[in-house]
């Protein structure tokens, strides 16, 4: 009877742990960092349980229960950093999307200090879903042992958390069934730009946990659009200088070759920023179709990394690019 007990007990474990996974790195200068060096410990760092409840003040930094030891990492404004991923696999195993935030410090308080509440945060960078109006979803966040994303060259110094989210979405049919993966880290910012960030929010109170995008079925029937969570990225589209690649085609033949340019949008904005292939933004118009009745439907996928389908839109939709993996046709 009683090794019966063990058994059932190590089964259950086993269960419970695989398949979740923490943050436990940042990645500064091309670096991994010492586990929970910059990154506040998280209450999940040992049974690595994701977060269901978006209405806890631990949807936002998930660090209740665990003392805050962490340091902060120097950050230039315009460089890359990254977390990365532990888990049993060690990635983002599950279907889902991924947002970064950051929030700064309030003046006069030291950052490791500081709780992140209060409506302060701003997103930077986000992973969406991909559709194509119905016949497939797919989430190019999935399986990465690792994101990286810039600080925006507009970011004025100062101390800030650095909050990553992957919002898994393979139970989330059911209210509460999406599952945060939550980590922040702790940063100063330096030789800093001169904008506003924003819009910002609240954490709780950003997500009610009824978003489409959060309380959503991926399965049946396939969504034919996805809605990221979240506030807009910031920069919004056209500020800052970006360099996206996108895939292009040979319309009228029957090659499927697909070429790569390069295409850079201008600022809007007087200030001048570091170029980036991860600074994507949300809206970045690439190319517009001709006024036309052939091309892909709204919603569909037009570009994005390793794209080799159409990309040109049925009017009056144009290809827009969502990330550096999705261009899609919007109104
Ligand atoms: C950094 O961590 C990632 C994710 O675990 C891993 O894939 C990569 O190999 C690590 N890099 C180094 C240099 O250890
Ligand atoms: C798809 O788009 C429609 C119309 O904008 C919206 O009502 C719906 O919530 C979206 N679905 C998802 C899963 O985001
Ligand atoms: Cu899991």
């Amino acid at each position: 009877m009683k090794s019966i007990s063990i058994l059932i007990g190590v089964a259950a474990l086993a269960t419970k742990v695989s398949a979740h996974y923490v943050w436990p790195q940042l990645i500064v200068g091309g670096v991994n960092t010492t586990d929970w060096e910059y990154v506040r410990q998280t209450n999940n760092w040992q049974d690595l349980d994701p977060q269901t409840d978006v209405t806890t003040t631990d949807i936002r930094c998930y660090d209740s229960s665990e003392s805050d030891t962490s340091s902060t990492a120097t950050v230039a404004a315009g460089d890359t950093i990254g977390f990365t991923v532990f888990g049993n696999p060690a990635n983002l195993y599950h279907p889902g999307v991924l947002n970064v935030y950051m929030a700064q410090a309030p003046s006069g308080t030291d950052v490791a200090d500081w709780d992140g509440s209060g409506q302060v945060w701003f997103k930077i960078y986000q992973i969406s879903a991909v559709t194509d109006g119905g016949t497939s979803i797919t989430f190019p966040s999935q399986g990465l042992s690792e994101v990286t994303f810039q600080i925006p060259a507009e970011t004025p110094s100062g101390q800030y958390l650095v909050r990553t989210e992957h919002i898994a979405i393979h139970s989330a049919s059911y209210y509460g069934g999406a599952q945060f993966y939550i980590g922040c880290a702790q940063i100063e910012v330096t030789n800093g730009g001169t904008g506003t960030p924003g819009p910002l929010v609240e954490f709780p109170g950003e997500y009610t946990g009824y978003e489409p995008g959060i309380l959503i079925n991926i399965y049946y029937p396939i969504p034919a659009n996805y809605t990221q969570p979240g506030p807009p990225v910031w920069p919004a589209s056209g500020s800052g200088t970006s360099t996206i690649v996108t895939s292009t085609k040979t319309v009228g033949t029957t090659s499927t070759v697909a070429t790569t340019s390069t295409v850079a949008t201008t600022s809007t904005v007087g200030t001048t920023s570091t170029v980036s292939k991860t600074s994507t933004v949300a809206t970045t118009t690439t190319s517009s179709a001709p006024s036309s009745s052939t091309g892909a439907a709204e919603y569909a996928q037009c570009g994005g990394q390793g794209w080799t389908g159409a990309t040109a839109c049925i009017s009056p939709f144009t290809c827009q690019v969502v990330n550096e993996y999705y261009s899609q046709c919007l109104a």
